[in-house]
């Protein structure tokens, strides 16, 4: 009985579906021993796995996860595509935000998806893309409607396993769709998902055709409360990076200390001051559930 490895892309009543790197699926139960030591394999999850005499797997471990998203539950997620619309609805940038925040916590590349670009680049999507400047490496403008951009987002997506966020109507069922080569129209798969949703609670990883792997469960639209330490927000905040150790006070919240660096970059424009005030809510926030949690 040969051990193999492969990757968890569905689970669905004790049964397991595992992609081996031949493109292979075996469907495999996860033996006792998890049960017992109160772990589950999750999508996603690396493992290896037997299969028996009559073609029966059984996965025999998990591999150290790099990182576990919920809700819904997913292993070893590379990237996750916040997506927000030039058009309708209006944008929700401290919802960005806070995934950002949640992307970095979690060792999660994030990729902003500015989708409704029917037209290409505009306006109102560039203004979006202004915020996020030297926040974010990747922000890719794009329109499941008509296609555009989606190129330079499949690149993006080639080698990684890739989940969705972002507010409701956003068009994250339909660029699944699309990036599956789905027919919009039809919206089949988006149908099913929703439906598959409130039964299963899982995702499943499907491979996007060319290459990656990507969530078809629309989740994360709403953060798991991840309770933050206030002085961790300012060192998620990428664009504050190159004003580090510059501010008089080690430990500058960058809110109402003087002699701020980031403060002054904000002044001269340097950092963009709507994402900056968006900060400052975030971290008060931060510091007063901090301040109830000892009251
Ligand atoms: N004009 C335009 N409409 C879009 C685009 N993508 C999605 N939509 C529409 O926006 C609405 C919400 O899309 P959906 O994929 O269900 O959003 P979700 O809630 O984020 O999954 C639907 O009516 C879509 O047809 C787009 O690129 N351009
Ligand atoms: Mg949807
Ligand atoms: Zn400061």
């Amino acid at each position: 009985m040969d051990t193999e490895s492969g990757r968890i892309i569905k689970g669905v009543g004790g049964f397991y579906t595992v992609l081996t790197e031949g493109n292979k699926t075996y469907v495999c139960k996860a033996r006792g021993l998890f049960r017992k030591n109160g772990e589950t394999p999750l999508p996603g999850d690396n493992v290896t796995f037997t299969v028996d005499k009559k073609a029966e797997g059984y996965i025999q471990s998990i591999l150290p996860r790099k990182n576990e998203l919920l809700r819904p539950a997913l292993a070893n997620v590379d990237t996750l595509l916040i997506v927000v619309a030039a058009t309708e609805p209006l944008p929700d940038l401290e919802l960005c935000d806070k995934l950002l925040i949640y992307c970095k916590k979690q060792g999660v590349r994030p990729v902003i998806v500015i989708n409704k670009c029917d037209g290409g680049e505009s306006g109102a999507s560039g203004a979006i893309a202004e915020q996020y400047r030297g926040a974010v490496d990747d922000i890719v403008s794009v329109s499941a409607e008509t296609g555009y951009g989606m190129d330079a987002l499949r690149a993006l997506l080639s080698d990684s396993t890739t989940a969705f966020a972002g507010q409701s109507a956003v068009g994250k069922s339909s660029l699944i769709n699309r990036l599956l080569g789905l027919d919009l129209k039809t919206g089949g798969l988006s149908a099913k998902t929703e439906r598959g949703r409130h039964t299963t609670r899982h995702a499943e990883l499907i491979r996007i055709p060319g290459g990656g792997l990507i969530a078809d469960t629309p989740g994360f639209s709403l953060l798991e409360s991840v309770p933050l330490e206030p002085e961790d927000i300012p060192g998620m905040y990428l664009e504050f990076e190159e004003y580090m150790g510059m501010c008089r006070f080690i430990g500058c919240m960058h809110i109402s200390e003087p002699d701020c660096a980031v403060k002054q970059a904000v002044a001269e424009g340097a950092v963009n001051k709507e994402r900056y005030q968006r900060y400052v809510k975030i971290a008060n926030e931060a510091i007063e559930m901090r301040r109830h949690k000892y009251d």
